[in-house]
């Protein structure tokens, strides 16, 4: 039912597991400074210990083996390789540290994933503008090449940037993420230019440089739900869904996997409200023939899915400028869609295969890999959690139809999360584990959930390619 050499993993992400937030010469990330800020984050709690896997390292490890994962995706935290964001200065001890994730991972045949990039910007380069100031692509790009240089003999799948959108939307225009700015209509698109621009450049360093000896290949991961009109027999809500899928996938599929420019709607939509409202600039930035080309820079498709929306016109925030506005695209949950703990989450697996379907057709056919996806936990602990059980069945099930039924060159399968972890805004409220972590002892002692041992069980029935 699966490809014999089908990836299956699970993620994680620096600043949400290693905790050592100071630890042997680490500088600062934007999420340091964002969580020791009053009422940033769920309970003023932060990442300062985490899962502490800066030093517990070992037991991810041996949760990794417990499950038989193929592939475990892990991102690099900036400054704790290069503390002021710069190569002027290396930290070795946090070379040092990844190096040993990494062999540990393959000398346990486990392929690693690489994230040089999980919203966790380091301090000094926001102190310069961060992802608003066009240099920061020149900056990520050598910190890349650093990567690829330092790990790219062992590494042969990366991911430059996670969620672009979620970093600019969240971080720039809502302000619940870090840098926390709230620069409504203009800020989040900036910011992900820059995204868009810094990874073209670190695609194209390891394209002509690294590949030929490394053979690996480099892609962004992005997220997106599945938007499905309020009323399918209602063109306006078509088109609605349309310009919601535009907005979230599009705004950074359409560069680097159709045109190289941002979708036409997207611009029509923007220009037509910054008109409105007497704006006088574009706020969508337009690239320029001394930028490198943003076409083709991805080697496969990364996708993040997590849940489904029904979309009707509508959501503006009146005549004030903002992307809800922009993008004129309500979003509600259908009542038959059951939540799972956080309230964004919906549980909609039907979505993911419409959603490949939908990439397959849209991005030329590209090989997929699903980089994220999960359930979370809220409140009262349940080791016993059947509900997640079921989730994790029912989810893989569409992927098996996606391949099968509907032709998607799907390559891989990572579950969210290795372990419950620190959960952004959401601090350790929500847990997405397949492993409870207890922050209540000293030792965060690491114990599989029964979903864990669901997937563990998938696993081993499909890893051989034909289930047994
Ligand atoms: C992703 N939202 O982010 C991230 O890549 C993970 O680090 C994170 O743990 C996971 O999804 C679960 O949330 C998101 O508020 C963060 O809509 C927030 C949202 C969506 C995705």
């Amino acid at each position: 039912m699966f490809p014999r050499d089908f990836a299956w993993g699970a993620g994680t992400a620096a600043y949400q597991i290693e905790g050592g937030w100071q630890a042997d010469g680490k500088g600062p990330s934007i999420w340091d400074t964002f969580c020791h800020e009053n009422g940033r984050v769920f309970g003023e709690q932060n990442g300062d210990v985490a899962c502490n896997s800066y030093e517990l390292w070992e037991k991810d490890l041996e949760c990794i083996q417990q499950l038989g994962l193929t592939h475990y995706r892990l991102s690099l935290s900036w400054a704790r390789l290069l503390p002021d964001g710069t190569t002027r200065h290396v930290n070795q001890t946090g070379v040092q540290y990844y190096n040993k994730v990494i062999d540990d991972l393959l000398a346990c045949d486990v392929s690693p994933m690489v994230t040089l990039y999980h919203f966790d910007l380091p301090q000094t380069l926001q102190d310069q503008g961060g992802w608003k100031s066009p240099g920061i692509a020149t900056l990520f790009d050598s910190y890349a090449k650093f990567c690829f240089q330092t790990f790219g003999d062992r590494v042969k799948l990366w991911i430059t940037i996670n969620e672009p959108h979620v970093c600019a939307k969240l971080g720039h225009e809502d302000g619940i993420h870090a840098p926390g700015l709230k620069e409504k209509g203009t800020a989040a698109y900036l910011a992900g230019h820059n995204m868009l621009r810094a990874h073209a450049m670190a695609w194209h360093s390891y394209n002509s440089v690294y590949r030929p000896q490394q053979k690996g290949a480099v892609s962004l991961a992005l997220n997106s739900d599945w938007f499905e009109p309020s009323d399918r027999h209602c063109s306006e809500d078509v088109a609605a869904a349309e310009r919601d899928l535009a907005f979230t996938l599009g705004w950074f599929a359409w560069p680097v996997f159709v045109t190289g420019d941002y979708p036409e709607i997207m611009r029509t939509a923007i220009d037509a409200q910054s008109e409105k409202l007497r704006y006088g600039a574009s706020r969508l930035p337009s690239f320029s023939s001394d930028d490198p080309a943003i076409l083709g820079t991805a080697d496969f498709f990364a996708l993040n899915y997590y849940t489904s929306r029904k979309v009707k016109p509508g959501g503006g925030c009146g005549e004030t400028l903002c992307i809800k506005s922009d993008r004129d695209a309500e979003e509600v949950l259908d009542s038959s869609w059951p939540i799972c703990g956080v309230s964004w989450l919906a549980v909609v697996p039907y979505g993911l295969r419409k959603l490949l379907k939908y990439i397959k057709d849209t991005f030329n056919n590209p090989e997929v890999y699903i980089t994220e996806n999960g359930f979370s936990q809220v409140g009262q602990l349940q080791i016993e959690d059947v509900q997640r059980c079921e989730f994790y069945k029912d989810t893989i099930m569409e992927v098996a139809k996606a391949i099968h039924q509907d032709g998607v060159n799907v390559r891989g399968y990572f579950a969210w999360s290795l372990m419950d972890n620190f959960e952004w805004a959401d601090g350790f409220s929500v847990r997405f584990g397949l492993f409870h972590v207890d922050f209540c002892d000293a030792k965060l002692r690491r114990t599989i959930y029964r979903s864990g041992r669901e997937y563990a069980k998938i696993i081993a029935k499909y890893k051989s390619g034909q289930p047994r």
